[in-house]
């Protein structure tokens, strides 16, 4: 497994959080998604066998978020 952290600099508030959460999650070969509204932070558990980091980050494009590694 691998985690990566991103910066979501566009969430409004704690359901966009939670939203995020529940799209990632759907992604086949993600485990865990968490995203602190707070901190605009989204930190994803994934399979690198089944997913890599271009498609989370190119799946919370397409839903209109900001994205930054970090
Ligand atoms: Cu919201």
């Amino acid at each position: 497994m691998k985690t990566i952290t991103f910066k979501v600099t566009n969430l409004e508030c704690t359901s966009c959080a939670m939203s995020i959460d529940f799209d990632l999650e759907d992604l086949k070969g993600v485990v865990e998604a968490s995203t602190n509204y707070a901190r605009q932070r989204t930190t994803v558990t994934y399979d690198p066998e089944l997913i890599d980091q271009k498609s989370i980050i190119a799946r919370l494009k397409n839903l209109n978020y900001d994205v930054k590694i970090i």
